[in-house]
Order: structure tokens, then C-alpha cells, then sequence
């Protein structure tokens, strides 16, 4: 099949999840194109069977705001019709849902019928999407999709809760690619980042609010207090100045290392003993389940899609938003027992294995089967 996919190119989030979908739809003999406003960050190499077609926008005195969205339109329906696409994949619904239906209409009258899915990933639904600025295109463009799917079962009872939408929406899980985020020994980064063989509790995100990472700093003071740790903080984002400075007030500089965005984010997961997900919204928590893949137990706040991915007592724990006494007590009964540690990193690495990329895969390749046949050309 030739499939259109149309992504934020940023770190983390649905960017990775559309990049790594394409690359492996590509590996499996697909003709994947990239339409996008700049090469996503996991696009580096060359891929066969993977182009990669770039937005230009226009910029003129009379616009205060670029119009991207006529711009990504107009490249859509270059792109499909001279490449002669079967579907266009969209990842997170503002404003590319919208837009490829924009791009479907202008296509139709130029007889190329073309469908689309559209995945949702969160924030498109549940932060930033039920926002009266953006409602009522969202709410149009999910139900003029040719098909729809969300990354959890959470997330589709939100976008029904929030959207008046009538179409199907199909659960299809994030995913994991085993042959990069796997335990391995680099017992010199272990070494060098605990040297008296401290504890290393470890946290990935984009530095939002919505990620809490002060909740972080909170149950890892209480975690310190009780044991040697040392504690990572990956990522990067609006957040960290305020974070930094609330981690020399708790005095926990020493402890803290702020490694910014990290490419080979797997090695610092593989040598970590707890990961912390304190978020008060998320829709799966893909960084939860690559740090589970390097079989690190999982303490997270109970929200959104996250009991789909941490089962509480069994791969980390639960607890509500905001409770970092729980969160705390939790990751101390994990870490002071090795033997606990060890079945919980057993059971972490068992259910990551749920989500690997040749399971799911595959249920896109089903879908995008059914939504070409069912789809109705009008
Ligand atoms: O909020 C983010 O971290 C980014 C955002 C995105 O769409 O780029 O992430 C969302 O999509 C990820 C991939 O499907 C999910 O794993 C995250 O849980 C989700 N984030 C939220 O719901 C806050």
C-alpha cells in the first residue's frame, strides 16, 4: 500500500509513535511518505521505501500567523495525487484532521478519492481539543475521518464523552520496538551515575505541566531520605528553569543530573531501577512502556490510559494525581526489596511484551484493509 503520514516531527509523543509506524510499515513492504514541516527527529538515515515531502509555508506581511494549515493542504494534495497514494495517515487531529478532509474535498473534484485516518494520541482530545477555540472542527473533522483510532481504550471513552462523534473508534495501542529499548549492561553509565551503587530512579517527558515533574522531585526527596538514589530527569521543556531552581531549594542538586533531550534514551533506561510518571493527563504513557521494555518497575499517577499500561502491584504501582506520600511509599516498598525489584522488573518486561511492534503493527494493516474498502466516496 502507499500510505501518506502526516505528524509533528518533535521529540517524543505522537511524532514518535506516526515515525515509527511508517518505518515499520516501510520494513514490511509498504511505500510510506513523510508530510511533514520538518524531517522527524527519528528520520535521519535513509530508509527504503521512505520519502519524506517537506511544508514550505509563505510568509507575508499581511499574515500575523502563517497559515500552515492551507499550506499542509495544499502539499497533501500534491503528494497524493502525484504519487498515486491509497491513504493518508494523520497523527493527533488539530490541525491535521481538518486539514486532509480539507484535502480529500479538493481531491475529489479533481477525481482522486482518497481516505483518511485519523489517530488520536491525548492532548488533541483531552487538553487542548475540548478548548471552545478548537471544539467544533475537532468534533467535525474525527467524524468526517474515514476512520478513527486512539492509542487506549480510555482515550476513546473521552473523545466520546467530550465530542458529539458517531463514528467507530478503534483502539489500536501504542507500541514498542524490542530490537532498541531491551535491558542491557553498560555498567560503565551505571558507574559513572552511581558510583556507591546508589538506587536510579528516572524520568522522561517534555518538561509540561501536565507532566508534574515537580511531583517527581517530591517522591524522590522521600525516596533519598530513606535510601543512597540518584535520580535522572530526561527531556526538555517549558518547566525545567522553574525545576531547576525548585531542585536547589530541596537542596537535591547532587542527586539530580538534567540530561536534556537524549537520543539513545534506552541506555539510560536500561540501567535504571524505577521509573516515575507522576502525569495529570495521559492518554497512554509510551515513556512508561519503553522504560518497562528495559524492565523498570513503573510508579505513575492512576489517569487517563495509564492502568492500561502499569497494573498496579504487578509492574509498578498506581496512585491518584498528586499523592506523592503514596508514590513515595510505593517506590520504597519496591526498592528496598530486592527480591520485589526483581519480580516487578520480570512482570514490567512480560507486559511490555503486550505492545510489541509485531503485534500491533499488523492491527493497523488490518484496519487500513477494512477503512479502503469501506470507505464512502463522496
Ligand atoms: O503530551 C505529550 O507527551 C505529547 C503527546 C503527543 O501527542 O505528542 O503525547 C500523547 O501521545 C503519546 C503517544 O500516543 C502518548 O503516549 C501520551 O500519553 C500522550 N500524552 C498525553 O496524553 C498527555
Amino acid at each position: 500500500m502507499k500510505i501518506g503520514i502526516v505528524c509533528y516531527p518533535t521529540y517524543g509523543g505522537s511524532g514518535v509513535v506516526a515515525t515509527e509506524l511508517g518505518l515499520g510499515l516501510a520494513k514490511r513492504g509498504h511505500e510510506v511518505h513523510f508530510i511533514t514541516y520538518k524531517r522527524p527527529a527519528r528520520l535521519s538515515a535513509f530508509h527504503e521505501n521512505v520519502v519524506f515531502h517537506e511544508v514550505s509555508t509563505q510568509d507575508y506581511p499581511l499574515f500575523e500567523y502563517t497559515p500552515y494549515d492551507t499550506s499542509l493542504a495544499s502539499k497533501l494534495v500534491d503528494v497524493v495525487k502525484f504519487e498515486d497514494l491509497d491513504l493518508l495517515h494523520v497523527h493527533y487531529a488539530i490541525p491535521h484532521a481538518a486539514v486532509a478532509y480539507m484535502a480529500k474535498k479538493i481531491l475529489l473534484t479533481q477525481g482522486k478519492y482518497i481516505p483518511v485516518v485519523t489517530t488520536l494520541h491525548g492532548t488533541d482530545i483531552t487538553l487542548v481539543g475540548n478548548d471552545n477555540s478548537f471544539a467544533p472542527v475537532v468534533a467535525f473533522s474525527i467524524n468526517k475521518s474515514d476512520g478513527v483510532t486512539a492509542v487506549s481504550e480510555s482515550l476513546k471513552q473521552q473523545t466520546y464523552e467530550y465530542f458529539d462523534v458517531h463514528n467507530d473508534i478503534r483502539v489500536i495501542n501504542n507500541f514498542i520496538d524490542f530490537d532498541r529499548f531491551r535491558r542491557s549492561n553498560k555498567d560503565h553509565f551505571k558507574k559513572a551515575i552511581a558510583p556507591e551503587g546508589e538506587r536510579i530512579l528516572v524520568h522522561v517527558s517534555n518538561f509540561r505541566k501536565v507532566k508534574r515533574v515537580e511531583d517527581v522531585l517530591q517522591v524522590f526527596k522521600r525516596v533519598y531520605d530513606e535510601m543512597p538514589s540518584k535520580l535522572l530527569l530526561i527531556g526538555d521543556g517549558p518547566e525545567r528553569h522553574n525545576l531547576e531552581e525548585r531542585c536547589r531549594e530541596m537542596k537535591l542538586c547532587h542527586e539530580t543530573r538534567f540530561l536534556g533531550k537524549q537520543d539513545a534514551v534506552e541506555e539510560l533506561l536500561a540501567i535504571s531501577d524505577l521509573f516515575i510518571m507522576p502525569s495529570g493527563s495521559e492518554s497512554f504513557g509510551l515513556a512508561a512502556l519503553e522504560a518497562m521494555a528495559c524492565e523498570v518497575p513503573v510508579i505513575s499517577s492512576n489517569i487517563g490510559g495509564l492502568p492500561e499500561v502499569n497494573i498496579h502491584g504487578e509492574t509498578g504501582y498506581l496512585s491518584e494525581v498528586g499523592d506523592v506520600e503514596d508514590m513515595a511509599a510505593n517506590a520504597i516498598s519496591i526498592l528496598k526489596d530486592e527480591g520485589k525489584l526483581k519480580q516487578f522488573r520480570k512482570n514490567a518486561l512480560e507486559q511490555a511484551r503486550r505492545f510489541d511492534i509485531d503485534k500491533i503493527l499488523p492491527q493497523y494493516e488490518q484496519y487500513y484493509e477494512e477503512v479502503v474498502k469501506t470507505a464512502v466516496y463522496s
